[in-house]
Order: structure tokens, then C-alpha cells, then sequence
């Protein structure tokens, strides 16, 4: 679908930019041009701004690393939908090429040697080369990256196209915030996969309740988002936003309002098992309410005004979304035994971000303030280790200088704790990338995997379970290292990995990142079950990724996690004590 020059947001202009790179990488210009564009894209992304209104205030040279060629490419996109260096590059460069770059570890080389080579632009033809060993011949192609080629493109056939909670999430707030501005209804919900905070969303489902739905329909279909409109009816419309995201709106009368809650929160396999709980018991329960069998067209419904009063006409306790997945919630509710689960407000620090000092975009004292402001006791700053290169990982000076810093800022916010951290990479080796002593010098370690991914089953565990061996190391990061709908968890025995968790008390993390929720909902709930002790981090590198402790948060949530199973609940005397002693 062509865009019109007005869908071009920030993020939409650093995708082209990106684009461009990869193009000129492919082209084999100065590599230098192709970084250039990257940071300004990565500078575009952290903007706080939308570019248009920089533009319209020709302030786009304030924004860092963009120079006049780069804030051309910016205003031509913005004003006319293309840029000129675009469209010169796509012409120059085979199309196909970048398809080959769309596969994670094929670099801007390999696909050049790739289609020098054997003239392939496909992905298919590409996994038959692989798959037949016809590259590992090719000029600076070993067997290995082979064998990572047809790994990548078997997880790139895993893509669900679903979406990201995140970006589901900021597009149902939007429309809920405006439909609330213009039609102000009193009954409006989010429902479906995003109440359940599920970690990808087919669509986003809304749910209000009025006596007339015209009026509501009418604002939903021209709502400022709608980029087209699916289907238009009475009472349920469909329309598509950015990124081809989908939204439901389902218009309902008041005083079903509760019954139809619960039917569209769902999911489908706990509504299934509600309804079937109330067939036993000869009653009815469908979208309008809770009914005796046979009373449900002309009768009035035992409940159906709020959730509360549906759940207790069928003798349980109310659920929480999180929980509506059949996974035992159903009959805990009904023995009035569900969890009482973890809520944000039970957070009290943050124990994993990252500063300007590594690849964190905010100095020291701005993620603190940060992280006061937000009502926390404490932070702790985990900058990267030495060994992690791109990164700009902290050597022993820079650890030095970075304490200092961090010292100095601790002394003007007491009572505020900001805990000096490191996330200290697992080499492939098992070794972890600081000595002993240098470890011994901060006082949150925590430990993840950053490379080496495609390690043996065997060799991962052993690298994972070795680091928690380790006195220092209180707790290991996004431990099974997956990216949503981009790269697989690295194969791993969780189960040993947990049952090491409880032997050498270390914390496994729940991880906030949008694309991580590492742990996940599931492996949290394995987790809980053997005795292990979480914490919930957001992994912020910006101040406003801290808010991402909300996806941690609804992660251990969705895993049945309560407020005594998470470190980072305590206050922080108790958490220091907690800390000494491993954990
Ligand atoms: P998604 O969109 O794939 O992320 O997942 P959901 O759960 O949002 O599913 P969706 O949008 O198809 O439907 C929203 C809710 O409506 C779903 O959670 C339960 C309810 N629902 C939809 N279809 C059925 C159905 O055939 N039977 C029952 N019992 N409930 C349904
Ligand atoms: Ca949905
Ligand atoms: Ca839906
Ligand atoms: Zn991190």
C-alpha cells in the first residue's frame, strides 16, 4: 500500500533511513555513510518530538547526529513521501539483495557474495543453497555461517505476524483516550488478548457499553488514526491503524456490560470453560448475561451488569485478566484460592538499566530522578561489561569513574538508592567478563548471554548454570534470551536452569523489554512452582523505558507470581541484606 507522505511519522522515517544504510552497505559505498545513517535513525527513534514539528521549527539540525544531508533525506520524506538517495539506491541495487539482509546473520558482504555468486534473491532459494552446502564453498563463507543461515530463516518462518503488546497497547489507549474525548462514554474497556496482557496481539478489541451505538460507531470510523475502514455495522466495526494493526469495537447495551466483559476479554479457552461450569449448574452464559436455561430470550439474566456480579452468580471469585487462559484458573477461583498476584505498586526499584555510560541513551543522574519520580527507593545502574564490544562495555577505569559519579549523585538524593550494577556478559566459554575482584566491586551483578547463541544444548546450560555457581552473580537476565516474533529462545534446559535458581539462590529475571517478557508468562509460572525467586526489571535504556517495568510486572502476573516471589517488592535495607547473601 503506497503512503501518503502524512503516515510519515518518526518511526517510519528512521525505518527509510535504515533502509538507506543497508542499501548503501549493499552498494558498497564508505561504510562510514551507512553508520551515519544508523545513528541518526537510533537518534530519530529516542526523539521526544515528532519530526514534523522540529521541521516546521527548522530545528531538525538539533537533533544529535543528524547532519544537512540526513535532515534533507528527513524533510523530503516528510513533505513528499520519498527521498531522492532512496530511490537512487533501490535503482542501483539489486532488488533481492536487501530480502538476503532480511536474514539475521547475512551481512551487507555475505549477501553481496551471495548474489555475486549464485544470483540468488530469494529466501528460498537461499535456504536451498544453504541446505544443499553451496555456500560454505563460496569466498568468506564458513559452514558455520551456513548452518546460522538456515537457522535464521527457519525462525524467520516462525513469524506469526502478530503484534508486539507495546504497539498494541499504544494504539488501544489512543483510541479508547479518544473516543472518551469525543463521545465520553461511561462504560469503556479494552478487552480480549491486551487486557489479558498476552505478549503478542492478533487484534485489538474495544468494548463500551451505551443505549445507542450510532454515535459511538460513527467517531470510532472517523477516528484521526484510521488509516481504513474493515467493516462498518450496528454494533461492531473494524478498522485498520499503522503498522496494519486492527481494531474490534463492539457496542453493547448497559446492562450487559459485565457479561460482555468477560465474553470479550476471554481468552476463548477459559470462556469455554466458564460456559461449560454453567451448563452443569443448568444456567446459560453468553455475551448478554448469565441465564437459566431456557429463560435466555425472554428472561432476565441472574447477573450481567459487572464482572464481579457474573463470577459471583457462578459461586467464584472475580479473575484476573491475566489469569483468563484455562490454566487452572477456573477451579482456583472456584475454591476461592486464586494468587493474590503482584501489581506494580508493589515495586520498589528498578534492578536493571543502563546509563549514557554503555548504549543507554541517559546519564546517571537523569535515569535516577527518573526512577525517584516514578516512587521507587531504589535503581540500580547495570551497565554492560568490557567484553561486550559494541557496546562500549565499562573497562576498570570507567567502572571507577562511573562509581564516583554515582556516588556523587547518591548524596544529593538520599534517601534514594541508586545500587552501582553490572550486566556482565557470560562468555561462550562460561567465563564470566569480569575477574572476581572487579565483580566483588558492585553491588548488583547481573548475568546474561549476549553471543554465541547457536551454542549446543548441553554447552548453553552449562554456561548459564556455571555463572549462577558464582558467589557474585545475584541474579541471570532475560534467561532464555528470545526476541518476539525475531529470534528464538537459544536452546537451553530451563528446568535445570530453574532447579540451579533455587540451589544457588540466584533471581531469575522477568525481563520488561517489549520484544524480550523474558522469562515468559509460562516459564515464570515452571519457576514459581520450584521455589525460584524472580525480579522484574525493565532493562530501561531511556528514561521512559522504565515504564517498561509494566510488562515485567504483567509477565510474572500472567505466571501467577505474587508480591513475596519478587526481590525487587522490598524495601531497599531489606533488599541489601537480601543482596549480601547471594539473591
Ligand atoms: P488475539 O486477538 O488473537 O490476540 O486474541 P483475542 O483473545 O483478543 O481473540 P479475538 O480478538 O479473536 O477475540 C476476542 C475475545 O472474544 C476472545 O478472547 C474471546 C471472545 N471470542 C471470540 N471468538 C470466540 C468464540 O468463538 N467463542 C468464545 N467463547 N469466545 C470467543
Ligand atoms: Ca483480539
Ligand atoms: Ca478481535
Ligand atoms: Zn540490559
Amino acid at each position: 500500500m503506497p503512503r501518503t507522505s502524512l503516515a510519515y511519522g518518526n518511526e517510519e522515517v528512521a525505518a527509510v533511513l535504515e533502509e538507506i544504510a543497508d542499501l548503501s552497505d549493499l552498494k558498497g559505498e564508505n561504510p562510514f555513510r551507512a553508520v551515519t545513517f544508523r545513528a541518526a535513525a537510533r537518534a530519530i527513534r529516542d526523539l521526544r518530538e515528532p519530526l514534523r514539528v522540529l521541521m516546521e521549527q527548522k530545528r531538525l539540525d538539533e537533533i544529535p547526529k543528524v547532519g544537512p544531508a540526513i535532515a534533507e533525506a528527513i524533510e523530503q520524506l516528510l513533505t513528499t513521501g520519498t527521498s531522492t538517495r532512496h530511490q537512487q539506491l533501490t535503482k542501483e541495487v539489486p532488488a533481492g539483495l536487501l530480502t538476503l539482509l532480511s536474514v539475521p546473520g547475512v551481512g551487507p558482504a555475505t549477501a553481496r557474495v551471495i548474489y555475486d555468486n549464485l544470483k540468488i534473491t530469494t529466501i528460498d532459494d537461499l535456504e536451498e543453497a544453504a541446505k544443499a552446502g553451496r555456500l560454505r564453498s563460496l569466498p568468506k563463507i564458513q559452514a558455520k555461517t551456513e548452518e546460522n543461515i538456515l537457522r535464521s530463516i527457519a525462525s524467520l518462518r516462525q513469524r506469526t505476524g502478530r503484534s508486539l503488546l507495546i504497539d498494541a497497547r499504544a494504539a488501544a489507549n489512543e483510541i479508547v483516550a479518544y473516543l472518551r474525548e469525543k463521545r465520553d462514554p461511561k462504560l469503556i474497556s479494552v478487552t480480549g488478548s491486551v487486557r489479558r496482557w498476552r505478549e503478542t496481539i492478533g487484534d485489538v478489541d474495544v468494548l463500551v457499553a451505551a443505549a445507542a451505538a450510532g454515535p459511538i460507531m460513527k467517531a470510532f470510523c472517523e477516528a484521526p488514526s484510521v488509516e481504513r475502514v474493515l467493516a462498518r455495522g450496528e454494533t461492531k466495526s473494524s478498522i485498520l491503524v499503522a503498522r496494519g494493526l486492527q481494531i474490534d469495537l463492539r457496542v453493547v447495551p448497559p446492562a450487559s456490560w459485565g457479561a460482555a466483559l468477560m465474553y470479550f476479554t476471554g481468552s476463548k479457552e477459559h470462556n469455554v470453560r466458564l460456559r461449560g461450569l454453567a451448563l452443569k449448574r443448568k444456567l446459560l452464559l453468553n455475551e448478554y448475561g448469565l441465564f437459566r436455561v431456557g429463560e435466555e430470550k425472554t428472561g432476565n439474566p441472574i447477573a450481567s451488569r459487572t464482572e464481579e456480579e457474573v463470577f459471583a452468580a457462578l459461586g467464584m471469585d472475580w479473575i484476573p485478566p491475566e489469569l483468563r487462559e484455562d490454566r487452572g484458573e477456573v477451579d482456583a477461583a472456584l475454591a476461592h484460592g486464586l494468587p493474590r498476584l503482584v501489581a506494580l505498586s508493589d515495586i520498589r526499584g528498578d534492578l536493571h538499566a543502563h546509563t549514557s555510560w554503555t548504549d543507554g541513551r541517559d546519564t546517571v543522574a537523569a535515569m535516577a530522578e527518573r526512577a525517584r519520580a516514578k516512587g521507587y527507593e531504589y535503581l540500580a545502574l547495570t551497565d554492560h561489561s568490557v567484553g561486550l564490544g559494541m557496546t562500549h562495555g565499562l573497562n576498570a577505569e570507567r567502572i571507577r569513574e562511573r562509581t564516583k559519579e554515582i556516588a556523587a549523585v547518591n548524596e544529593k538524593m538520599e534517601p534514594f538508592r541508586i545500587l552501582v550494577g553490572t550486566e556482565v556478559e557470560i562468555r561462550s566459554s562460561g567465563k564470566l567478563d569480569y575477574d572476581d575482584k572487579t565483580l566483588a566491586s558492585f553491588e548488583v551483578v547481573t548475568a546474561s548471554v549476549h553471543s554465541a547463541f547457536s551454542q549446543e544444548r548441553e554447552v548453553m546450560t552449562k554456561r548459564i548454570v556455571g555463572a549462577m555457581g558464582h558467589a557474585r552473580v545475584n541474579a541471570i537476565s532475560h534467561p532464555t534470551g528470545r526476541l518476539l516474533e525475531r529470534r528464538d529462545p537459544y536452546e537451553v534446559d530451563l528446568e535445570a536452569v530453574i532447579a540451579a535458581a533455587v540451589r544457588t539462590k540466584t533471581r531469575l529475571e522477568v525481563n520488561g523489554g517489549p520484544e524480550r517478557l523474558d522469562l515468559s508468562d509460562v516459564a515464570v509460572r515452571r519457576a514459581i512452582d520450584a521455589g525460584v525467586m524472580l525480579v522484574c526489571n525493565s532493562d530501561a535504556h531511556a528514561v521512559e523505558e522504565l515504564d517498561q517495568m509494566e510488562y515485567a510486572v504483567a509477565t510474572a502476573r500472567r505466571g501467577w507470581a505474587t508480591k513475596a516471589r519478587v526481590q525487587n517488592t522490598m524495601p531497599l535495607t531489606e533488599l541489601l541484606r537480601h543482596l549480601e547473601g547471594k539473591g
